[in-house]
Formats: C-alpha cells, structure tokens, sequence
C-alpha cells in the first residue's frame, strides 16, 4: 500500500523550514522571509512534513533522530528526564529544548528536576522532537485526534495527525478507539515529530467489549505496557476518581462528564471497591518509569457546566492528584496535571492557584475552560476565553476544543480552527506572561501592517491562507498586495497610511524634537495667517469644510 499521497505536505504559505545546527542535533524552525530583506524563525511544530520536498514515507516512518542522541546512564534505576535533572545532568532533550525555546538549557534543566515542567518523551519515541510542558517556557497546545470509531483508513488517522501538527500542535492526542486501534496508532506514533499521548482505559474498555464493569487491573496493566512498547509518550490516567468521592457528583447539573471518569466512576460503585488505577498506582509508576512515559493524571471529576465549577467533588479528587504526584515523582515519573473543563471567568484562578498548592506546581493541562455554557457550535471561542485567562494564571498547556464541542466529530476544518484558536489563547498569555521571545512576531507583524508588506502580514500570521483569502475577497488583484491601502477605508482615507504620511514629513521637515515641532507649527500659523490676510477673505464667508472631506 502507498500511502505517500495522502498525507498534507510541502511549506506553509510565505516560510520555508529552517534547521538549527546544535550541538550535532538539528532544531526545526519555519523561516518567514520578509519583503524588506528580514526574516523571522518561528517556532515550528510540523516535522519534516513542511519541507519543500520531505520524501515522506508513511510505512518507514519518520527517521529515529533521538536514537542516535547520547542517553545518559539511569540514576538510580530510573532513566527519566526527571532523575537526570535531578541529578544535575543536562540531557540532549534538554539542550534542544533550549535551543528551540530560546532559552538556557540549565533553565530547562532545573525547572525539570524540580517537577515545575515536564519533557514527555517515551524511549521508544525516537522520531520525537523534544518539547517542554511548563509554566516557565511557552505555553503549549494539544490536539485531540481519532475519537472516532469508524474510520475508513489508517492513513487518515495519521494525515490527522499531520495536519494538526501543520498548525502549531505541540502534542496530539491519540484517543483512537474501535478495531484497528493498535494499528492506527503505530502508524501515527512511526510518523509524529510530536509527543504522543493517550488515554489507556478506552482501550482497555474495547477488550472488555465496552462493559466496564468486566474491567481489571491486569487487563489495563497490558494495555499499558503495549501502549508504552509503541512509544506512547503520556498517558491520562484517571487515578483520582475515589469511591468515595463519586457520591459528590450525584446532585451535580452534569454528573461526570468525563469518559475515563465515567469508566472508573462505573467500576468502583459496581464493584464497590477502591479503584484499581489508585491502588496499584506504585506499580504503574515502575511502568512508566522504564519507558519515560510521563503521567497526565487525569480529571475524571472535572466540572461538565458552569454550575459544577469548583465543587467539591473537583476539588477532592485535586487533593488525590496531589497525594498521587508526589508518588510519581519519588519514582522519578514526570507529573502534569489535567483541569477542567467548564469554568466562569472569576473561577478560573483559584483553579491554578490550588493546583500549583496541591500538586507541588506540576504543569497544569487544562480543557479549555469553557467560559460559559450557552453557545454551542462557538465552544472553541468560550473556552478560548477560558484558556487564555488560564494560561495566563500558569496552565502549562492547553487541551484544544473544536467548534463541534458537545455537537459531534470535528472535521478537517474544525481541527484547524481549533487549533488556530489555541493557538492564539496560549500566544495571548506568552505575551501577558512576558515570555522573552512572544513579542517578537506581532512586532514584526505589526510593523509589517505599518508599511503595507501585505504578504509580510499574511506570511507571520498565524492562518496565512485565511488571511489572504479574506483580502483577497475584497482586492484580489496583485498590485492590491503592495498597495497602501485595504478595503476597510479605501484608498483616500487610511488611518495607517495617514500616520506613515505624517512620519514622512517629520522626516522631510528634520522635525525630531517636540520644540522642532512647536517652532515648525508656530512658522506655518504664521504663514497661512499672512496667506489669509493677503487675500482680502472673510472668515464666515469662505470657510472651507475641512471635516468630512476624504482627502487623506
Ligand atoms: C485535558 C484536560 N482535561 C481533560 N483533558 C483531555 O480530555 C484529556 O487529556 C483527553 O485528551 C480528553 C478526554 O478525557 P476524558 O473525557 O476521558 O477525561
Ligand atoms: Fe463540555
């Protein structure tokens, strides 16, 4: 089978990828060349798959990059990037992080050890190119993909895959169910330059033919070690769904609405039992720790309605969270946290602020939140808002929501709107947390709109295509790229072209300091008012309409 075609190849309008030479390893970026003979590197999350001519074979899979890097000897007994921090070792991971983030490695390193930020990179994940999930570096996005079950080929599950990353995912999220789901998630794990994570219990769940009841440790442990063998790199793990704690959601407006909750929720009241995943959690550490796989401990509680945000039933399974990542982390297994969900905008910080208390600042991934219930087939704008308010608070990164959110399947178009509008909630918080690099681009984006570089505009832009397609509605013809003005205002009167006309003259006139300008002022009043005597003209006679003219 060849399968070559059906993946989404080739650069993204106006860029072109560019690779890093450090320290022997090759750091993606995607070079935007400018108009006026600069270029900007972004970072740049698409693999090889945005290369001018990538080759890409989807049954070879990508090349196993990592598998050449030096991987230092296990610290007792862990070979994870959580004891090698630890033990004050910087790791190839780490260094091409730094590389990537524009930042120190040792920052990179210390905020590892510290359990402040997580790098998910299963041993087995050689074709990944490293990233870091922390509060200290820029805030991330992730792409749900494959919750499907019928799918009509593998090869479209993996073109998923691709075409989130094409857009700025930073780690998908395989959540694959029906028959060929081993299958599917090879192909997507040899092809992604992306960590991959993945929720265990719905595969689980397909072996015991969806009844959760028939559920057993032993069953989700193999599901486990055959995820972790195919290099999952994180996993959700809904540990913190107690017994006890599933009575809380009884009076809740929307129950449970997670799916691993539910699961869990199901099997501990049928068996009436603690749950599983709680209590054979040590062991599950050793399983991750021999892999690298990093927990995703997930909220199987999380809030499904504005009316249910921060319960106590939430807030009790955080409270486990937090028992459960200090387990973790003396194994020397990496931790991030899962958050909610829906959540109104004053709510949403006391959200982080326990988390960080609780969970020792492991690196908060949340769902959104949805800021409000009442706009279906707009949720990947309400949680947006949610996300954007979170992000700034410290969520490391953020779950995407598709405008099918409570509706249905997101299609092709729904995952790129999605993950464009994660895109943008996580660069509005980089810029409110004054990440060193964030500004960078709208700068050289908004001096681009300054000086009419309309494919500058376009090309830095997060949606290139969108971009021109939506100017181009209007000014479709090629000189309207380079022109100075757009269709809002038309030619004659362009705020824009007005402020760069007024430079220009300051320029013209030597006008540098607020007295040349007085000085220049004073000479002009002068000279029109002597104009104006000269001509023998009165006042109320010859006025001139000067307001409401569109004379630039
Ligand atoms: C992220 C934060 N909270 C939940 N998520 C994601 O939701 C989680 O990582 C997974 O991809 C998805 C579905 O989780 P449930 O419904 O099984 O909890
Ligand atoms: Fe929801």
């Amino acid at each position: 089978m060849s399968n070559s075609a059906v993946v989404t190849t080739g650069p993204i309008r106006g860029s072109h990828k560019n690779y890093r030479r450090v320290d022997g390893m090759d750091v993606p970026t995607r070079r935007v060349e400018l108009s006026n003979g600069e270029h900007l590197d972004l970072y740049d999350t698409s693999g090889p798959y945005t290369e001018t001519d990538p080759g890409i074979d989807l049954d070879r899979g990508l090349a196993p990059v990592r598998d050449t890097w030096e991987r230092p000897d296990p610290v007792d007994g862990a070979a994870t990037q959580l004891a090698w921090a630890r033990a004050g070792i910087v790791t190839p991971e780490m260094r091409f992080i730094a590389a990537r983030e524009g930042v120190e490695p040792e920052l990179v390193r210390s905020e590892v050890a510290r359990g402040r930020a997580v790098i998910p990179a299963n041993h087995r994940h050689p074709e990944c190119e490293p990233m870091i999930i922390g509060k200290a570096f820029a805030v991330k996005v992730n792409a749900n993909i494959g919750n499907s079950a019928v799918t009509s080929s593998v090869a479209e599950e993996v073109e998923k895959m691709v075409w989130a990353t094409r857009w700025g995912a930073d780690t998908i999220m395989d959540l694959s169910t029906g028959d060929d789901i081993h299958l599917t998630r090879e192909w997507i794990m040899r092809n992604s330059p992306v960590p991959v994570g993945t929720v265990p219990i719905y595969q689980a769940l397909e072996k015991c033919k969806g009844d959760p009841t028939t559920l057993t440790w032993e069953m989700y442990r193999d599901t486990v070690i055959e995820q972790a063998e195919q290099g999952v790199d994180y996993m959700t793990v809904h540990a913190g769904v107690l017994l006890r704690y599933v009575p809380l959601t009884a009076r809740r407006v929307t129950g449970i609405v997670s799916r691993g909750g539910s699961i869990m929720a199901a099997w501990c009241l049928a068996h009436h039992e603690e749950s599983f995943l709680y209590t054979h959690f040590d062991e599950l550490c050793e399983i991750f720790r021999r892999y690298d796989i990093t927990f995703s401990l997930g909220d199987g509680l999380r809030p499904g309605s504005i009316a249910d945000a921060n319960d106590e039933a939430q807030f009790a399974e955080l409270r486990t969270l937090g028992e459960l990542t200090k387990i973790a982390k003396s194994h020397g297994v990496q931790v991030m946290i899962e958050g909610p969900g829906h959540v109104p905008m004053h709510k949403i910080v006391e959200n982080v602020r326990l988390e960080e208390e609780l969970c020792e600042e492991a690196p908060f991934y949340t769902l959104g939140p949805l800021a409000t219930d009442i706009a279906p087939a707009y949720d990947h704008i309400t949680s947006a808002i949610g996300a954007a308010m979170i992000a700034q608070a410290g969520t490391a990164m953020l779950c995407y929501v598709t405008p099918k959110e409570h509706l249905g399947l997101p299609n092709r178009d729904d995952v790129k709107v999605g993950v464009i509008t994660y895109k943008i909630a996580a660069h509005a918080a980089d810029l409110a947390k004054e990440h060193p690099r964030a500004q960078e681009r709208d700068d050289a984006l908004s001096r681009a709109r300054f000086e009419f570089r309309w494919n500058d505009q376009f090309n830095l832009s997060l949606d290139p295509d969108t971009a021109v397609e939506y100017h181009d509605e209007t000014l479709p013809a090629e000189p309207a790229k380079t022109a100075h003005f757009c269709s809002m205002c038309g030619p004659k009167f362009c705020s824009m072209r007005i402020s760069a006309d007024v430079r220009q003259f300051a320029e013209d006139h030597n006008l540098r300091t607020q007295a040349d300008i007085d000085a220049m002022l004073n000479a002009e009043m002068d000279r029109k008012s002597a104009e104006f005597v000269a001509s023998g003209k009165q006042v109320y006679l010859d006025i001139t309409p000067a307001v409401g003219t569109r004379q630039g």
